[in-house]
């Protein structure tokens, strides 16, 4: 069986589905090749120099990693020639990155997190790109930077495609255009995204919870109760034994959940409530509450679905609890009582 690239994928599901426009289709590719040379980046680690602080700050007043920075410029350089995008957001940046005049403007808006759980690159630990294409509407505004953020304030449900990289033992390209979620495995000696996986589907029943248990005098009563009763075990009211894991790069506990099952949480907690949570909505929660969905899974804040969530500021936080249909069902049942 030959093999199908990210390339021929694209193009059968345009054949078959019509679903994939040109544009679409150019700008997966473009940020699927951006992934692989971040990737190419992230391997050389202390060989390639591109360990350790950056010296900068981003908007979320956190320190930048130089791979940060690395992963933001090569993210931008692949996606502003090619005449597919109208304007990109990125984690790294205050304001949105409008397309330079000297290139055509495209139907698309893009959002990043270009190197997520950045955290764990000094510690060799699976970290990720995760992005998110949006429709640009008609009309708008993009005659300043600051004007644009306005475009992209759409819900998740608006989403035309999302996706991550996982950079660990082997780097994949997790994607979904709405018909489904399927997975690349880059083939380096061929340079190549290779399908290795199509329908990905999220157990809705699951026994493995993923949350950062320090956190939890800072929770909300209910999620002190839910997280407690998964700990109480078999004996406890939800009678059956969990396991925890917390990798602390979002894509590597949610690639876990894609593969297996499992919720993953970083629910509101006192440290981060003035800030509106720790994770990012357009380019954190919304893409992977997006293939989360389209598995088959279930994501929300606690008190509602996260891709309904109409967003008021580029660099909103919500709180996040996805992953397996049931137990995501299971946790929002304890913030309704
Ligand atoms: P904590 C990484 O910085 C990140 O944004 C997510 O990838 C990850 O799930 C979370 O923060 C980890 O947060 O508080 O455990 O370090």
């Amino acid at each position: 069986m030959p093999q199908r690239t990210l390339a021929r994928y694209l193009t059968e599901e345009q054949r078959h589905k019509g679903i994939i426009t040109g544009d679409l289709k150019l700008l997966l590719e473009v940020v699927a090749r951006a992934c692989q040379a971040i990737s190419v980046a992230i391997g050389k680690g202390a060989l390639g120099g591109v360990l350790g602080e950056a010296g900068s700050d981003n908007i979320q007043g956190e320190a930048q990693k130089k791979l940060d920075v690395l992963s933001n410029e090569i993210l931008l350089e692949a996606n502003e020639w090619g005449g597919h995008l109208a304007a990109m957001a990125s984690e790294e940046m205050d304001l949105p990155h409008l397309v330079p005049h000297r290139f055509p403007k495209g139907e698309y808006l893009l959002t990043f997190d270009p190197l997520d759980g950045s955290s764990n690159i000094d510690v060799n630990v699976s970290i990720g790109t995760i992005f998110s294409v949006l429709k640009c509407p008609e009309g708008a505004d993009l005659s300043t930077p600051q004007a644009a953020e306005q475009a992209f304030l759409q819900p998740g449900s608006t989403q035309v495609a999302a996706g991550y990289a996982v950079y660990g033992p082997t780097t994949l390209l997790v994607l979904s255009v709405g018909d489904g979620v399927v997975v690349f495995t880059l083939d380096r000696e061929q340079g190549q995204f290779v399908l290795t996986r199509e329908n990905v589907r999220i157990p809705a029943e699951t026994q493995e919870f993923a949350i950062n248990m320090a956190n939890r005098r800072f929770w909300e009563a209910p999620v002190q109760r839910y997280v407690d009763d998964m700990v109480a075990g078999r004996s406890g009211p939800l009678g059956k034994d969990y396991n925890m894991r917390w990798v602390a790069s979002m894509v590597a506990d949610v690639h876990r959940i894609m593969t297996r099952g499992g919720i993953f949480m970083y629910p509101m907690d006192e440290k981060v409530r003035d800030k509106g949570g720790k994770l990012r909505l357009m380019y954190e929660a919304n893409p992977m509450a997006f293939l989360v969905e389209q598995a088959g899974g279930g994501a929300s804040t606690g008190y509602q679905r996260i891709l309904d969530i109409v967003p008021e500021h580029l660099h909103q936080r919500v709180p996040v609890i996805l992953g397996s249909r049931q137990e995501v069902e299971r946790a929002a049942a304890y913030h309704a009582v």
